[in-house]
């Protein structure tokens, strides 16, 4: 008997204390996404009122398009005769109260207008909001905005979720600012460009709008000193010691015959900047 309480004993110190809701954030394509999940299908969360603060930096810009429709913001929606004609922002006036100043952070207030199960209506989980911030932080959290939730999270059923904030998310390497959509000189970056970036060591080259053009050497022209790098790393990949990113003017990992094409094509080009 003693053992068996033992036994139960030392599994739930195992058991990590269950929330009704966790928060999650994660780095994707230079945002940080911040996502909720919630354990309980039945009791999913209806508001959040939440506090995002920058370790040595600020938050730069927002998205919520094509988040969860978490989408009524009190402060600063706007309705007329029933209708909502402006959807406002997520991020609450820094005027409001118990609302971060700017160089604080962010308070986030957001709810839904419909209950759960309906159409538009929001999931057990999914994204809230995508930010960015300023280059050189070092770390961000998300806490409760206790002036507007309890614990930062109203469920549906109007009690305060248990939630594990606050939730820090480090960043050791600044978010990367090659992503998917970014458009340098005439090419759109994609996901398997930035898989090679990361895979090559996130060349400062690739920024540059004409290494995709030939200037392996960065000094606006294509003539021999880029043939000659072109040369020293022919026939190399991501990986090799002969790898050089600059010289992989079509982004693939390979310098190879079609990186030639390319510096062929544009040999003698002389640009403006
Ligand atoms: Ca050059
Ligand atoms: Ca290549």
């Amino acid at each position: 008997m003693k053992k068996l309480a033992l036994l139960i004993a030392v599994a739930l110190m195992a058991a990590p204390a269950m929330a009704d809701v966790t928060i999650e954030l994660e780095e994707v394509d230079g945002w940080i996404e911040i996502s909720y999940a919630a354990t309980d299908a039945d009791n999913i969360p209806r508001a959040f009122g939440l506090d995002i603060t920058v370790e040595n930096g600020e938050i730069t810009e927002y998205d919520d398009s094509g988040t969860q429709p978490f989408w009524v913001y009190p402060g600063s929606i706007d309705i007329e005769d029933g209708d909502i004609i402006a959807e406002g922002s997520p991020v609450a006036p820094s005027g409001d109260p118990g609302a971060l100043d700017p160089e604080e952070g962010i308070t986030i207030e957001m709810g839904s207008l419909y209950e759960m199960g309906v159409e538009d209506g929001p999931e057990a989980s999914g994204l809230l909001l995508r930010v960015q911030v300023s280059e050189g932080a070092t770390s961000i959290t998300v806490d409760a905005n206790t002036t507007r939730a309890a614990s930062g999270v109203v469920l549906e059923d109007v009690s305060d979720a248990e939630t594990n904030m606050p939730v820090t998310l480090d960043l050791d390497d600044p978010p990367a600012d090659f992503y998917v959509g970014l458009v340098v000189g005439d090419r759109e970056v994609t996901q398997s460009h930035v898989d090679n970036w990361n895979d090559a060591g996130q060349p400062e080259s690739w920024l540059r709008p004409h290494q995709q053009k030939g200037d392996i050497t960065g000094n606006n022209r294509v003539a021999a000193g880029d043939v000659t790098l072109l040369v020293e790393a022919f026939g190399s990949e991501v990986g090799d010691e002969d790898y050089n990113p600059a010289a992989d003017l079509s982004w693939n990992g390979r310098v190879a015959a079609g990186d030639v094409t390319i510096l062929v094509e544009y040999f003698g080009s002389e640009f403006d900047e």
